[in-house]
């Protein structure tokens, strides 16, 4: 049941006016009944004190007040009964209205000055903030380490993936081989490497939301496949120029004195044969063509010696070294004053150095007495 409540508009110093119409609230003006009444008689004792005008006129309003409070718990006026309205009332007092236009009837005025109360305000429905897109992240496949070879065309499709739908990507590429190119646009690397060597490329991509990823792979590229160029490959290998180069010696091994003969020609390799403790050493370095099957190292070896023992003393060394003349790749034959004899062939097969450059090495030693001279002449180095 909702509370009813009124509020007394009369003046209190108008002793003789009505009272006028009295508001009711139906609803929630937070005076209960008896506060109302309360606040009547307060009126009432104020008037009291205030006017001597008249002990009965203001009985007389406060009798009317009062009977009209008193007990009377009015419907709502306009009979509509907790319609959260706000209605006038005319309670029955006999007295004029300050208007002059006294009614001595219950009637309630009609609801035509109902004025609704206003309703509170409905909660406005905020506008959700559009959701945010998903963050955008690319992900660039790595292509792992890539090889080639000079002169062979190649391709390698970049390949990226993106958690928003829609991307687009730009591809860009550093470092690449030189020959090769990128399209940024469908990520296809393609062309023919023009350059050997180890290049460490670095790849990205970028979508259209301004995220990115890169990797980085290193791409080989060995050179051009080479073909091999069959043939003897050593300089001067008969001595007949009379000088060492291309190979190199200690002094006086190429030689042409008698009593040691040539074996063609007449120049020869002659190593050792001072009867002094002695060194004596001849090099040439060569480059075996690549894709060669067969390569084989020979020379005819005549071996002149005082040495009449059964023992080694003075010896020679058939050996491979690298480029530099710095380390023994192989040795590939030892032969020492117990070999002596006239001219003979010998051959080694040195195919495992092919697309290699290596050192042929001639290298003999003597000991304190005895000469043994090794007579080496028609070398050759043939490749197939
Ligand atoms: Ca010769
Ligand atoms: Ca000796």
């Amino acid at each position: 049941m909702s509370q009813q409540t009124g509020r007394h508009r009369a003046s209190s110093s108008d002793a003789r006016a009505d009272p006028g119409p009295v508001y009711w609230s139906e609803v929630g003006d937070g005076w209960t009944e008896n506060e109302v009444r309360q606040r009547t008689k307060s009126r009432f004792g104020l008037a009291l004190a205030i006017g001597l005008v008249g002990l009965v006129v203001v009985a007389l309003i406060s009798s009317a007040v009062s009977g009209w409070w008193e007990g009377s718990t009015p419907p709502a006026p306009d009979g509509r009964a907790d319609d959260n309205s706000v209605d006038l009332y005319e309670p029955v007092d006999g007295l004029p209205n300050p208007d002059g236009s006294e009614t001595s009837t219950a009637m309630a005025i009609p609801s035509a000055v109902d004025t609704p109360k206003p309703t509170a305000p409905s909660r406005t429905t905020k506008t959700p903030t559009p959701a945010l897109p998903p963050p955008a992240t690319v992900t660039l496949v790595n292509p792992a380490n890539q090889s080639g070879t000079v002169g062979t065309s190649t391709s390698l499709q970049l390949s990226a993936t993106d958690t928003r739908t829609g991307a687009v990507f730009a591809f860009h590429a550093s470092g690449l081989p030189g020959g090769l190119w990128l399209n940024s646009s469908n990520g296809r690397i393609s062309g023919t490497p023009s350059t050997a060597g180890t290049y460490p490329v670095q790849i990205s991509a970028h979508d259209n939301f301004g995220s990115s990823d890169s990797v980085s792979f290193v791409w080989t590229i060995a050179p051009s496949a080479q073909v091999c160029a069959a043939g003897q490959m050593l300089g001067n290998p008969g001595f007949e120029t009379g000088s060492a180069a291309p190979w190199t010696s200690t002094l006086g091994v190429v030689d042409n004195s008698s009593p040691y003969p040539a074996r063609s020609g007449s120049w020869k390799a002659r190593l050792g044969g001072q009867g002094q403790t002695s060194t004596a050493r001849i090099t040439q370095r060569v480059t075996i063509s690549g894709n060669c099957a067969s390569c084989t190292l020979s020379f005819w070896l005549r071996v002149d010696t005082s040495e009449t023992g059964p023992f080694g003393h003075d010896k020679l060394w058939v050996r491979v070294l690298n480029a530099a003349g710095s380390s023994v790749l192989a040795t590939l034959a030892t032969f020492d004053n117990t070999d002596a004899g006239d001219y003979v062939i010998r051959t080694f097969n040195v195919s495992s150095y092919a697309g290699q450059t290596i050192r042929i090495e001639f290298v003999a030693t003597q000991d304190f007495s005895w000469p043994t001279s090794f007579l080496v002449d028609d070398a050759a180095l043939d490749v197939s």
